[in-house]
């Protein structure tokens, strides 16, 4: 038996602060029409996909961003996304910044949704792992103010049985900690989707070479596939937002860890991957049988710890 779905990654070039959602959702249209073309069943978008990324920037009263955030999602801004999806029965991932008015308060999280082949949405994710800061940092060369304009998502990491597999989602810096891909892994996942918007410099160490940020995101997610026999898409929002460089280098990974599919460019562009799911099989039956494998007896400290605790 084999599962198998063709996975397209499209991954978007920039979006300058002054293009409108509509501009977004039509790039994002043209890529899902090119990933009908190609056969895909599955599409995976990147983080923040309907804005430029504007944690980049400080404003005083961050009410003055409520503009970037959505309040419900499907909205007539993305119906257009949502409709192509039933049309061609194209199951999706979606990063946007979501505004939620919840017991009575106003909570914003940097969020995905997973969208399945009917064009409904299956569930919702919060970005969990937050990096940057949360205020104005003079000492960087630009700001990345994510713990500012958001807080970190209170769903955890679930996965869900859809599209005749189990599907997980993350966030960019997600994708740095092991923790992400563990917590899905335990509850069986087979393909994780996430997006991502990465400077393609780093604010606090101006020597920083540029593949360098490509390497750690491609090891990251590697090891993640690998270590947890999942596929895994990471796509970019990638190229130069209003003077703000993004890395590009959108890959789909199988639970080999071997790169199935990488983008070429810092545009919009589509990279495509047929995945048969059963491929998971053989890596969960041995290697990373976790049954039969796992210790957790000796795994306390990753629970009970939050930083390091040094050695007398
Ligand atoms: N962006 C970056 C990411 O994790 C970053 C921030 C880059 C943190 C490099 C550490 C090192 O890919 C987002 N949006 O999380």
């Amino acid at each position: 038996m084999s599962r198998v779905i063709k996975v397209g990654g499209a991954q978007l070039g920039p979006i300058q602060r002054a293009e409108s959602k509509e501009s977004a959702v039509a790039r994002m249209v043209a890529l899902m029409e090119q990933a009908h073309r190609e056969g895909c069943t599955f599409v995976v978008f990147p983080e923040l996909a309907l804005t430029t990324f504007f944690p980049r920037y400080y404003v005083e009263d961050p009410t003055e961003f409520a503009k970037f955030y959505e309040r419900e999602m499907p909205n007539p801004v993305t119906r257009p996304l949502f409709e192509k999806s039933a049309e061609y029965g194209i199951g999706f991932y979606l990063g946007f910044a979501e505004l939620a008015e919840e017991d009575g308060k106003t909570r914003h999280f940097n969020s995905s949704v997973l969208v399945d082949q009917s064009g409904r949405v299956v569930g919702k994710y919060r970005k969990v792992h937050l990096p940057g800061h949360g205020e104005f940092d003079p000492e960087r060369s630009f700001q990345h103010l994510e713990k500012y304009y958001f807080e970190p998502g209170d769903y955890g990491f679930p996965v869900w049985r859809s599209m005749d597999g189990i599907f997980g989602m993350c966030l960019c810096n997600d994708r740095r900690w092991p923790e992400t891909y563990r917590v899905m892994a335990l509850q069986g996942v087979e393909f994780i989707a996430l997006g991502y918007n990465t400077p393609s410099v780093n604010s606090q160490r101006p020597e920083e070479r540029g593949d360098e940020r490509i390497f750690h995101s491609d090891l990251t997610v590697q090891a993640g596939a690998y270590q947890n026999a999942t596929f895994v898409a990471a796509i970019a929002k990638a190229g130069n937002e209003d003077g703000n460089p993004l890395i590009g280098g959108s890959i789909i990974v199988h639970p080999s860890g071997r790169v199935l599919a990488r983008a070429e460019t810092e545009e919009d562009e589509l990279i495509t991957a047929v995945c048969d799911l059963d491929d998971t099989i053989f890596y969960k039956q041995t290697i990373f049988d976790f049954a039969r494998h796992r210790r957790p007896e000796h795994y306390t400290r990753i629970v009970e710890q939050t930083g390091v605790i040094l050695p007398d």
